[in-house]
């Protein structure tokens, strides 16, 4: 019986309207449980009128005992009863179930189809069939909603077996509801919540049901109701909801069903030609390029004309072949082995491979512009960078709502559930500086990963709940019903247009083979393969509805297959034509115009970075001031900038006043440049202040390094969301986009990088040789061993130096632009740079080489602030640029022949090395010299260095452990260049297994060690090398 008939009946029927969503979600929650379903009316906390019944008794005894907000709801209600000489007076006593009126029922009655239609669009989806081989819950679960009148009900439960089928409807809705047989056919008033009237604002309650589950029980399933914006409910709910929605022209259904056949011949055709290789075949989803393509159609409809995918292995060449359109001979030629590459580079494999092309959209004959981003094998690692691109491409076109460029992310049913960076992307998805405004998820959900059951692989319902946090709505459809996947798919393209939120599609599908073509899904899978066995495939089943309805005869859909057959034959005799494979011909961001058309840099010479004096001092003017009237800055901040000017006036620069001048000379030029990550905007170490705060308006900034030219670049600076993985994927992109920009992202501490360890190995350190794809992206990454404990220390140099691809051993032949073509071979630059003047240059150098090299610059954090780390105007005007190196140049280098020890380091340690080396009075005998440029390694200067020194001993110092640092890599460099003939020793830290101790005095014991060894000069004596 229901509890709300305790209530006085003008309570209940106000209670309705009151009732906030989020009150009613949270007391129908569904028990999740994987036992029984709870039975109702179990409780008194059944439903929201006994929630509300509570509190009313509660208020009835004390009013003070409930929130305020029940307490003025009570008040106020009763206020309007003691007027109303209809109702009853208040307070009243508990009235008696038997004092129930017909008006009362009918309000009941009334509250309850509320709820019903509610308790639908909740949790409708729970039990929609969306599973196209109808043996798995897509949500992992068969509980059946107590509140859902549902065919599963009926059938469910024993008692309602015997029942005629309404009567069995009746029988599961009064458990909860309290509906009689009586009711099915009663008219009732429809809430303003919902469309399933049309046009009409009452229906019988049979229709009500008959609609509800025709909604969201079918081959849809919608998960929107945590969206706490009540306009966007009401949209979906209008878009699915309104009767005959979901209508298709008949040339609607013929675009469908030929799409379906590219889709599926394609697969054919592969299978057919190479049955013995790996394409990770779209069969059992061949919806998908259907479904992806009204996504664009669309989309381009409304205005979109530049669409950004990434998706991974699952189907990537039928999208190449059917969605990108890319030729499909050059698709065919990458099964050919015995093709030669034209292009350098070690090449990836043909499911990875990225694509751009332009073309017209022959629905909307309009253009549009098609990417699909390379990516490697790392499920989920290519979102952020799709984002970024996304973002950037945007912001060159000054769309900065999202009209014109969107992207699209496919992903795995089990790698979207289970890869963290997806949480990392969404996470980005609604913040200023990386919003894309909006993208269109599509979920290939096989229910299966390799070969992991999905009840195994998630803990979540759905592999798409990590969506839900960015309240993005999510559309499961079974993948069996092309016109609910075609339906669904552009509703997303229109959510995403409207509201600029991302929208997720969950595509329920099958796999119908094993993994790869090569895998035998049997072992593992063996019911659900048996039934996959019999599916019969999608493409069959729609063509014979559509031939049964006459919308095609069987002719016309055997011709449209020939015909596609006869495009994939003859593309196939093409491609046994073709003797070279040019893996240019697969770049997924070209950059019209920087290169010469053969691909090539324009010159192969390393620019003077040096600027003009004047430049230089207005750039600090700038930075030393507050270029917006009647704001006001905290007042060590004013000490800081008067700092700066006072720097400014005396023609120097610290570190922060040097990355200012690199950065406003490059905005100067025209460069864009966008610094990004945690903190960035003040600088971890407080150093930056690179926006300024009113300390008296909220949310007021300014930053200055935006108003240093009329007619300069934009500079965009912004504290990122706590993540590495992420946001380092995302500038990758950005970067990615154009070469015209410098990009950087700055690690909080250098090892933090670890966490995105994937984007440095899979796309940084690797892109260029797989994709032929250029990047200048700047890693910032703080590094030094300052008594900081062991994480804080180390940006550890050692792995980047390990991957980069300078040879060892192989002594160079050093031609006039060895410094340049040296840059051009290697596959990124690694530089420790000591002075302020050559962070400037290698932060200018680095837009205005002529090609995009990735640069991993180990930044210093002590440097700062260190009053020996400055450098003069002179460093930086016109004619200076990067140094390589930096030799000696006090007394030692006046009489070489006369110096004992020549130590090389590169870094914060020169520092160190330089005040115990004149508190021991050694300027004469021991030389210093640092390497500024570590790789590629300046073997050149090396050599020319070492050849200065004869009678000197070659020392290694780093502060770094032995096994960390730069020893590994120099040492056989250093061997090189010496052709072995003198011994290179190692100065620094034992080896060891953490990067740096957790106790202060250890540090500096162990310091004070190994500069005392830096600086006996007997030490090496007699030892063999
Ligand atoms: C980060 C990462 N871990 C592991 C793998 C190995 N792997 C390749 S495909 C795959 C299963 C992917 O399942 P799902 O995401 O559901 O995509 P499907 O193959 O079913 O389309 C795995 C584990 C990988 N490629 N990337
Ligand atoms: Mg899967």
């Amino acid at each position: 019986m229901s509890q709300l008939r305790l209530l006085p009946s003008w309570l209940g029927a106000r209670a309705s309207r009151l009732l906030a969503p989020h009150d009613v979600q949270m007391f129908n929650r569904p028990s999740r449980s994987s036992g029984p379903p709870a039975t109702f009316p179990s409780g008194k906390r059944g439903g929201s009128s006994s929630y509300m019944e509570e509190m009313y008794f509660a208020w009835l005894e004390n009013p003070q005992s409930v929130h305020k907000s029940w307490d003025s709801f009570f008040r106020k209600a009763n206020e309007e009863a003691t007027c109303d000489p209809a109702q009853p007076p208040f307070p009243e006593t508990r009235p008696a179930v038997s004092s129930r009126t017909e008006t009362s029922k009918l309000v009941e009655d009334h509250l309850a189809v509320q709820s019903l239609i509610r308790a639908y669009q909740i949790r409708g989806h729970h039990v929609a069939q969306l599973d196209p081989l109808g043996i798995l819950d897509a949500d992992l679960d068969s509980f059946v909603p107590s509140d859902l009148i549902t065919t599963i009900d009926k059938l469910g439960e024993s008692s309602s077996l015997s029942l005629p089928s309404a009567a069995a409807v009746v029988c599961a809705a009064s458990a909860f509801y309290d509906l009689r047989e009586a009711d099915l056919d009663k008219e009732f008033q429809l809430p303003t919540t919902t469309f399933i009237g049309g046009s009409e604002h009452t229906l019988s309650l049979r229709e009500i049901i008959r609609r509800l589950e025709s909604t969201y029980c079918q081959h849809i399933g919608l998960e929107f109701m945590f969206i706490n914006d009540v306009e966007q409910c009401q949209w979906i709910r209008k878009k699915f909801e309104t009767p005959g929605v979901m209508q298709f022209s008949s040339e609607e259904k013929r675009t469908l069903l030929a799409r379906l056949v590219r889709s599926m011949r394609f697969e054919d055709f592969l299978a057919r030609k190479w049955s013995s290789e790996k394409r990770f075949g779209l069969e059992g989803c061949e919806v998908m390029i259907p479904a992806l393509k009204t996504i664009i159609d669309k989309s381009s409809e409304m205005g979109i004309e530049n669409v950004i995918l990434g998706m991974p292995h699952r189907g990537r060449l039928n999208v190449l072949a059917n969605v990108i359109r890319k030729d499909l001979e050059q698709i065919f030629c990458q099964f050919d082995p015995k093709l030669e590459a034209a292009d350098e580079g070690s090449g990836d494999v043909k499911y990875h491979l990225g694509m751009y092309h332009e073309r017209i959209n022959r629905v909307t004959n309009r253009n549009i512009t098609l990417s699909l981003v390379a990516n490697p094998s790392h499920l989920e690692a290519v979102d952020p960078v799709v984002q970024g691109k996304t973002k950037a491409e945007q912001f060159y076109r000054g769309d900065a709502q999202g009209k014109k460029v969107m992207s699209i992310l496919v992903h795995g049913d089990a790698a979207f559930a289970g890869q963290g960076v997806v949480y990392e992307t969404f996470h980005l998805s609604d913040l200023p500086s990386y919003t894309t405004n909006g993208t269109v998820h599509v979920v290939v959900n096989n229910q299966i990963g390799f070969t992991t059951d999905p009840r195994m692989a998630r803990s979540s319902p759905y592999p798409t709940d990590v969506a839900r946090v960015v309240n993005a709505p999510i559309f499961h459809v079974n993948a069996d019903d092309p016109e609910a996947v075609i339906y669904v798919c552009s509703v997303a393209a229109e959510w995403r247009n409207t509201f600029n939120k991302d929208v997720v599609v969950d595509l329920v599908c099958y796999r119908r083979r094993g993994h790869n073509e090569m895998d035998e899904p049997m072992f593992t899978q063996p019911l659900m393969y048996k039934q996959i066995h019999r599916q019969v495939p999608v493409l069959k089943k729609y063509a014979d509805k559509l031939i049964t309805e006459g919308t095609v005869t069987l002719q016309e859909f055997e011709e449209e297959i020939a015909k596609y057959d006869r495009i994939c034959e003859e593309a196939y005799g093409r491609s046994k034509d073709k003797k070279i494979l040019h893996i240019k011909h697969w770049l997924d961001s070209p950059w019209p115009g920087f290169f010469n058309v053969d691909g090539e840099p324009k010159s192969m010479t390393c620019p003077a970075t040096g600027i003009p004096e004047d430049v230089l001092t207005h750039i600090g003017e700038v930075a030393s001031s507050v270029p917006l009237e009647d704001f006001k800055i905290h007042t060590g901040l004013s000490r800081i900038l008067r700092g700066r000017a006072d720097m400014t006036k005396k023609q120097t620069v610290d570190w922060a006043l040097a990355e200012y001048m690199a950065f406003g000379s490059l905005l100067k030029e025209g460069i864009h440049v966008r610094l990004s990550g945690q903190d960035v905007e003040r600088g971890t170490f407080s150093h930056r202040h690179h926006v300024l705060h009113d300390q008296e308006v909220d949310r007021r900034t300014c930053v200055p390094m935006n108003h240093l030219w009329p007619d300069q670049a934009p500079y965009t600076v912004c504290n990122s969301s706590l993540s590495e993985y992420g946001v380092l994927g995302f500038e990758l992109g950005y970067a990615m986009a154009s070469p015209n920009a410098l990009v950087l992202w700055e690690a909080q501490f250098g090892d933090f990088h670890n966490t995105a360890q994937c984007i440095i190995d899979q796309f940084i350190s690797t892109g260029q040789a797989k994709w032929v794809r250029h990047n200048g992206i700047v890693l910032l990454l703080p590094h030094g061993m300052e008594g900081m404990g062991p994480e804080h220390s180390s940006a550890r140099p050692e792995r980047f130096l390990q991957m980069s691809n300078d040879d060892s051993d192989a002594y160079p032949v050093f031609t006039e632009d060895f410094e340049v073509s040296q840059l051009y071979d290697c596959n990124w630059i690694v530089v420790n740079c000591s002075t302020p003047a050559n962070y400037f240059h290698v932060l200018r150098r680095q837009v205005l080489l002529p090609f995009r090299k990735p640069l991993i610059i180990f930044t210093p954090k002590s440097l700062l602030r260190h009053p020996e780390a400055k450098s003069s105007f002179d460093q930086m005007v016109s004619g200076t640029s990067f140094q390589r190196v930096i030799s000696e140049d006090g007394p030692a280098a006046q009489a070489p022949e006369q110096v004992r020890r020549l130590i090389f380091c590169t870094g914060k340690v020169y520092y160190d090395l330089v005040k115990e080396r004149s508190s021991q009075g050694l300027e004469e005998q021991v030389a210093i010299t640092r390497l500024e440029q570590i790789s590629p390694f300046p073997f050149d200067l090396i050599k020319t260095e070492a050849e200065k020194y004869p009678g000197a001993e070659l020392v290694w110092c780093q502060e770094e452990h032995k096994n960390m640092g730069y020893y590994d890599y120099i040492s056989p460099r250093f061997m090189t260049i010496l052709s072995r003939a003198r011994p290179i020793w190692y100065v620094g830290r034992d080896p060891a297994a953490a990067p740096a101790t957790g106790n202060r005095n250890t540090h500096l014991v162990s310091l004070k060690k190994f500069l005392d060894t830096a600086f006996n000069l007997q030490v090496f004596e007699g030892k063999t090398f």
